[in-house]
């Protein structure tokens, strides 16, 4: 079902400070930034490794609203990995699937993500404390 781990979501306090940082220590370079409302963040991705088909990236994740997922995730621990996001071919399939597996989902049905992709969270609570994102990337082209 998974094809590959799309990205590493960590949360930050400053996008900006931690871009940087990421730049010099390990020589990432940013492929995308965006703000997602919905999800109340400021965001990066930044590129790690080619693969086919998509690539691999670390997220950083800086919170718009304290009382967002991030922002709450910042209060109660700190900065550090707040989710893994696995690369699906078929994100609705995938959601189904591991609906009937008796995994509590987040998103019923997939919202828009990083870089065109369509995006659902399961439960951390139903997927051993580890907050779990499905990656259907943006098909070549609809960005
Ligand atoms: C919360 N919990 C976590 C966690 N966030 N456990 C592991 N990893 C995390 N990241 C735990 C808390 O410690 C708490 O445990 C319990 O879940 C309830 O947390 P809460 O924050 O008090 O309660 P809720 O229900 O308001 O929120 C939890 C929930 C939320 C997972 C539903 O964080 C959520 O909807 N997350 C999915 C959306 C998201 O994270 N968006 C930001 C990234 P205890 O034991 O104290 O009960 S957006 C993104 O990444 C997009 C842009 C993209 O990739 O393209």
């Amino acid at each position: 079902m998974f094809t590959r781990i799309d990205h590493v979501g960590i949360a930050v306090r400053d996008l900006d400070t931690s871009i940087a940082w990421y730049e010099t220590t390990f020589g990432l370079t940013v492929a995308a930034r965006e703000v997602n409302e919905e999800q109340g963040v400021r965001e990066a991705m930044l590129f790690v490794a080619e693969a086919a088909p998509g690539g691999s990236y670390v997220q950083l994740l800086e919170p718009i609203r304290d009382d967002s997922p991030v922002g709450k995730f910042l209060a109660r621990n700190g900065e550090g990995v707040h989710h893994v996001g696995y690369g699906v071919d078929d994100v609705e399939g995938a959601l189904a699937a591991i609906a009937g597996q008796g995994v509590r989902l987040v998103d019923k049905r997939p919202r828009h993500g990083s870089m065109g992709a369509s995006i659902a969270f399961l439960h951390p609570k139903d997927t051993g404390g580890v907050l779990t994102e499905l990656v259907q990337q943006a098909s070549p082209g609809a960005m």
